[in-house]
């Protein structure tokens, strides 16, 4: 069966363990499945340490897969009790169990099995299957934790209606959920309880989802444009039932916005949201019940951020959005992850920026995707958004497959205008309803509704790398014309040394020396037509040429960054103060200030003088103009992270490139102190949670972290004031993580009173860990390494590891590259402790120790020996793909 990977477990011998792991699974074997499921009938006895699972499933042949007897199924980790097959009990000399599942060698055209599987929830620590967070019971199915649960041919094209009943202590359990509507429900004798739901729509298994437990409700409810009337229902624990309101509203308005922009209804009368505190990624789109993180829903001023309150609506958004685009419409193997992925990140990327400011929702993806995809392109990791092959899916849930992806999304939008997307979406919908399909589908779907021949969109899900887009401008004063001169390259990466031209959409436009915007006219056309628009760059080279233009511009690239690309013209610095100053899209604005901020840092770290006092003015007059809004200004003043300055050089140093960026800092600080002290005294009232407030805190913020690096008496003593006077935990939280970097008294006395306050609020405690595992003083990895001995860290808990060992591994590049390689030593200890707890947990961290190659010589060769050590130590499948790979 294709898709049907070993991951060993019960009744497998430790060498075919091993094997079976390693096995890599490709695309181009994709077989339908030989068996399709009627239908699904699952029974659970739930016991903390052995929940008894009797799955009850009506098989029959598929008429367009190969013929043949055979039932493979996928399970491990699992007891197997008893088999049945149309009623009779199987004896063991009728059926296989291996590796990674089991095989009955002959079943006939149409029957039922009942398989009785006993299962340990209180011991599974991976968080994948059925275990328990908070003494309650949850599930998590995607990729393929449904085998874990109960055999079944666990892939996402057998789609089926799903019954499920579960029994449990009722006093321990008063809730019992699972997908779709609840249809029965009773008392037994003995203490227990029990429930019986029902979920209508035909279903993969990895969006079956069970929870039970004690908890507590917040109920709503949504009319839908139809005149529906949705119950709608957050489950959490108790005492965090008064921190669920931002969450029940960004649902409505979630639901709304899909109504509006897409004319996508919910479709069941119940929707279901439970907040759990221990969980590998963000949420799950289970249908009906969504599962999320309990991060990602509790807010209230004290306990969450601004931007924790932008998140929660996203990713509250981004769950209830799969609904249709990974529900409805789901992928027919894990090839096509980013189908589902890449566009519902692209729909709520949208929902984000109807919502509040455009600008800064374009500005913040993509600076994500530069820090973070745009290396992941240039890794041992590199893949294309649709990869060819993997040894183990979890390590792909990437940035790559979310947010490239989402940026292959936005193409279509970009090429087809708003109105031939949404007719685009609309004929994918019509076709394609309830079924398991490929990104073929989508991209087809797309071209169809638009008349448009959209084939070489193929080439950006096909290849890996980051084109690199060339554009050089050449004026004729005499002639009035300008000409730009367009070319694209991309990297080797694994999977391709050669790469085809892709279709890259470069919308542009032209300043004038006033900063005023030229009419755009190509040659050939009869008049100029606005002042923006989107050249098609099709081949590896190509020359568009302007006309009627009276004097030598200055060029806007890529605005709103039309293609994930990286750009390269030969700017001066003069020219990006100028579009800074002038450029009508904010984003290149925004664009402008990164690259100026580049160049210097570039320049400092090549011991060439580096013209601080030119950024310094931009900053200036940039924090000066009334027509910017304050977040805009914060996003323009944020200097490029270290490890986008790290992937601009050839070979990092990271530890000088701390210095420099630092130094930066210090020195733009030091030029424009009166008006940043002036900037954030004038927001310090900054109060509320509307957009505005929100805009103003971050600017206020981002002014108190450069007047911190001075360092002097004068801002820590602001800093700490910020800090006790504090209305909301933007501040608070903006103050203390400033002071963590800052040796003094004050520090002190801020970690203890945040943690004092804060104990009893896990997630707030995590941003306690964070704060100290992201500062930049010197005894920061002593700190973290004690911190792994405090009552609020546990290495069981995937929030606490990222806040801890994830800070210090992925967003300290200071020390994490200490020169004597205690930070590469501590990441490898702590991987080789995780994976044997929570492989996919362990498999995001090893990651940090991935790029070795790219460091210089020292530290190449200290984390090298790292991997050495974890490659010889016994690894899980996710940490073995991701070591073996970058070796
Ligand atoms: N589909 C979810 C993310 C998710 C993926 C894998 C998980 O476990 C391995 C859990 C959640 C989403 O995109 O939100
Ligand atoms: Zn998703």
């Amino acid at each position: 069966m294709s898709g049907h990977t070993c991951a060993g477990g019960s009744g497998c011998p430790q060498e075919e363990r091993v094997v079976s792991k390693n096995r890599t699974v490709y695309l181009k074997d994709y077989q339908p499945p030989q068996w399709l499921v009627d239908d699904v009938y699952l029974d659970f006895a739930l016991q903390p340490s052995a929940t008894e699972v009797i799955s009850t499933i009506r098989y029959r042949r598929n008429p367009l897969a190969e013929q043949g007897d055979a039932l493979l199924l996928d399970g491990h980790d699992m007891e197997l009790l008893s088999i049945r097959l149309d009623g009779e009990l199987l004896m063991p000399e009728r059926y296989r169990v291996h590796a990674g599942g089991l095989e009955i060698p002959a079943v006939p055209e149409r029957f039922t099995l009942e398989v009785t599987t006993r299962i340990d929830p209180q011991g599974n620590t991976s968080l994948d299957g059925l275990y328990r967070s908070g003494g309650n019971y949850c599930t998590q199915c995607e990729a393929q934790g449904f085998r874990k649960i109960t055999y079944y041919p666990d892939r996402p094209d057998v789609m089926a209606p799903f019954t499920v009943r579960m029994t449990a202590d009722a006093a321990d359990n008063p809730v019992l959920l699972s997908n779709g509507n609840p249809v029965a429900s009773g008392k037994l004798d003995d203490g227990r309880h029990w429930a019986e739901w029902q979920d209508p729509f035909a279903k993969p298994a990895y969006l079956f989802a069970l929870v039970a437990g004690n908890l507590a409700c917040v109920e709503d409810h949504f009319v839908t444009a139809s005149g529906r009337t949705i119950a709608l229902r957050i489950y959490t624990e108790a005492h965090h039932i008064d921190q669920c309101d931002h969450a029940m509203a960004s649902l409505k308005r979630a639901m709304r916005w899909d109504e509006e922009r897409f004319g996508l209804e919910y479709d069941l009368d119940l929707f279901m949201l439970v907040a759990v505190d221990d969980f590998n990624m963000g949420a799950m789109e289970n249908k009906g019940l969504n599962i999320f993180n309990s991060q990602l829903v509790f807010a209230s001023p004290e306990i969450a951020t601004d931007d924790d309150y932008i998140s929660i609506e996203a990713v509250i958004g981004h769950e209830y959005f799969h609904n249709w685009t990974g529900n409805r419409v789901t992928c027919r193997d894990w090839f096509q992850l980013s189908l589902k992925e890449g566009l519902t990140v692209f729909r709520d990327q949208c929902f984000t920026s109807d919502l509040h400011s455009a600008a800064v929702k374009r500005i913040e993806d993509v600076r994500l995707l530069r820090a973070l995809q745009f290396a992941e392109d240039a890794s041992p990791m590199a893949h294309p958004i649709r990869p060819a092959s993997y040894m183990e899916i979890n390590n792909f849930y990437t940035v790559t497959v979310y947010e490239k992806g989402a940026e292959i999304v936005r193409l279509y939008q970009t090429l087809l205008g708003i109105d031939g997307f949404r007719r685009g979406m609309d004929l994918y919908f019509q076709r394609h309803d309830g079924q398991a399909v490929a990104t073929e589908d989508f991209l087809a779907a797309m071209a169809d509704a638009n008349d448009a021949d959209l084939s070489q969109m193929q080439r950006w899900y096909d290849q890996a790398g980051t084109p690199r887009l060339s554009v050089r401008m050449e004026y004729d004063s005499a002639a009035h014309r300008c000409t730009l001169h367009v070319s694209q390259s991309c990297p080797s990466t694994p999977e391709a040394e050669v790469k085809q031209p892709f279709l890259i959409p470069l919308a542009l436009g032209l300043l004038r020396a006033d900063g005023t915007p030229l009419a755009l006219q190509l040659a050939g056309e009869a008049e100029g037509c606005g002042s923006s628009r989107t050249l098609l760059v099709t081949e590896a080279e190509q020359s568009f040429t302007f006309v009627n233009v009276p004097e030598a511009p200055v060029p806007s690239l890529l605005r709103d960054f039309s293609a994930p690309v990286i750009l390269d013209y030969p700017y001066r610095a003069e020219d990006d103060a100028f579009l800074m100053a002038y450029d009508e899209d904010p984003f290149n604005r925004w664009a402008a200030a990164q690259r100026l901020a580049m160049r210097t840092m570039l320049a400092m770290l090549a011991g060439e003088a580096a013209d601080v006092e030119l950024i310094a003015t931009a900053f200036s007059r940039l924090l000066a103009d009334p027509d910017l809004d304050a977040a805009l200004k914060a996003e323009a003043l944020m200097l490029p992270s270290e490890s986008e300055v790290a992937d601009a050089c050839a070979v990092a140093d990271p530890g000088h490139i701390h210095e420099v960026r630092e130094q930066l800092r210090v020195r733009i600080a030091t030029l424009l102190q009166g008006e940043l002290e002036s900037t954030h005294a004038e927001l310090a009232a900054a109060s509320g949670l509307d957009d505005l407030a929100m805009q103003q805190r971050k600017l206020k913020n981002v002014c108190l972290s450069y007047l911190l690096t001075l360092k002097t008496g004068r801002v820590i003593e602001l800093a700490y004031r910020c800090f006790l006077q504090a209305a909301c935990m933007t501040d608070q939280y903006a103050a203390l993580a400033g002071l963590a970097s800052c040796d003094c008294a004050e520090r002190k006395l801020a970690l203890s009173a945040f943690e004092a306050q804060w104990q009893g609020e896990a997630n707030v405690m995590g941003k306690w860990l964070a704060v100290q595992a992201g500062s930049s003083l010197p005894d920061t990895l002593e700190q973290v390494k004690q911190l792994l001995a405090h009552p609020a860290f546990d290495l069981r808990n995937p929030n606490k590891v990222r806040a801890l060992i994830g800070t210090f591994a992925l967003r300290n590049p200071a020390l994490f590259h200490a020169i004597d390689g205690s930070g590469y030593r501590f990441v490898a200890d702590q991987v080789l402790q995780l994976d044997r707890m929570n492989p996919q947990v362990a498999a995001r961290m090893v990651r940090a120790l991935m790029n070795w190659k790219r460091l210089e010589p020292v530290r190449s060769g200290l984390m090298r020996a790292q991997l050495q050590r974890l490659s010889d130590a016994g690894l899980s499948a996710d940490v073995g793909e991701i070591v073996s790979k970058s070796l």
